[in-house]
C-alpha cells in the first residue's frame, strides 16, 4: 500500500505527504476535516484538504501568530482567538506571562474534538485556567464586543467557506471597535507566492481601518510555497518594536527574528504598496 495526501497548493501543484494512516475523515457541518499520520511531519490536520498544522511544523505557525504582538504590545492582558480550533495557538498565548484571560471562538466544534483526540500537545491548551472555548460564529462574537480586547488574533482558514468574511473590511472594522484604545490585531494572511490578492485584500482592508499596519513573514515548511504571512493592524504600538523579549521554550521565535521577521522581500514590498 502506497498511500499519499495531496493539497493542490494551485491548480497545477500539488504537496504530497506519505500517509501511514487515515485517522478521521468527516464531513462537519462546516467543511472537510481530515486527520492523517505522515512518515514526514507526523500528525496532519486537514480542512477542505488544506493543511492547517502538522506535529513537526506547528511551531513556527503558532509562535510567530502570537508572540510578535503579545511582545510588542505593552499590556496583552485579555485577548480573543477568532478560529484556531486545534488550540495551538491558545497553547502560545496562555503561556505568555502578561496574559491573564485568553477567549477562542472556534465555529466549527469538531475541529476542537480532533485536536483534543489527536493533538495533545496542541489541545494542551484547552484545560488551561486562563483558558476559555466558545463554540460560535467569531463574526457575530466580534460585533457584540466593545472596547473590550488588548489583542485579537484570527487564525483562520482560507478566505473560502465560513471564512471568507473573516478577510473584510467590515469585519476589521468589527475588531477595530472589540479592541481597546491600543489594541493590536494579527492575522494570517497567507503566501506572498501564490495569494497575493489575499495579502492585498487582509493587509488593504486592514489599513483602512487602522493607523499603523505592517506585514511578517515565517517559513512554514507544509503551507503553500513555505513562505508565509502575517497581517498586524495597531491601535498605538509599533509591532516591529517588541517591548518584552519572552520567547521561553520557543523553537522559531527569538528577539531577533521578530525584528527580521519584518525586513520584507522586494517582492513582497510591492505587494502592499
Ligand atoms: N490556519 C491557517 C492555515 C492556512 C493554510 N493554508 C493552506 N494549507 N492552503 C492554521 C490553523 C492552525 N492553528
Amino acid at each position: 500500500m502506497d498511500l499519499w495526501v495531496t493539497e493542490y497548493q494551485t491548480p497545477s501543484l500539488g504537496f504530497s505527504c506519505k500517509v501511514r494512516e487515515t485517522l478521521r475523515y468527516e464531513k462537519t457541518e462546516f467543511q472537510e476535516l481530515s486527520v492523517v499520520e505522515t512518515e514526514q511531519f507526523g500528525k496532519m490536520l486537514l480542512l477542505d484538504g488544506m493543511v492547517q498544522t502538522t506535529e513537526q511544523d506547528e511551531f513556527v505557525y503558532h509562535e510567530m501568530i502570537t508572540l510578535v504582538a503579545l511582545n510588542s504590545h505593552r499590556n496583552p492582558e485579555k485577548v480573543l482567538i477568532i478560529g484556531g480550533g486545534d488550540g495551538g495557538t491558545l497553547r502560545e498565548v496562555v503561556k505568555h506571562p502578561a496574559v491573564s484571560q485568553a477567549t477562542l471562538v472556534e465555529i466549527d466544534e469538531r475541529v476542537v474534538i480532533a485536536s483534543k483526540d489527536f493533538f495533545p500537545d496542541l489541545a494542551c491548551a484547552f484545560s488551561k485556567p486562563k483558558a476559555e472555548v466558545l463554540i460560535a460564529d467569531g463574526i457575530d462574537y466580534v460585533k457584540q464586543q466593545h472596547q473590550s480586547f488588548d489583542l485579537i488574533i484570527v487564525d483562520s482558514t482560507e478566505p473560502v467557506g465560513p471564512a471568507i468574511q473573516l478577510f473584510s473590511r467590515e469585519f476589521y472594522q468589527s475588531v477595530y471597535d472589540a479592541l481597546k484604545d491600543d489594541g493590536m490585531l494579527v492575522v494570517q494572511s497567507e503566501s506572498p507566492f501564490y495569494n497575493q490578492n489575499v495579502i492585498k485584500m487582509a493587509f488593504g482592508g486592514i489599513n483602512q481601518v487602522f493607523p499603523l499596519t505592517r506585514l511578517y513573514l515565517a517559513n512554514i515548511p507544509t503551507y503553500p510555497s513555505g513562505l508565509w504571512s502575517f497581517t498586524v493592524g495597531s491601535k498605538l504600538y509599533d509591532p516591529q518594536l517588541p517591548s518584552c523579549s519572552y520567547s521561553q521554550g520557543c523553537k522559531y521565535y527569538t528577539p531577533e527574528i521578530h525584528q527580521a521577521a519584518f525586513q520584507l522581500p522586494a517582492f513582497v514590498s510591492r505587494i502592499i504598496e
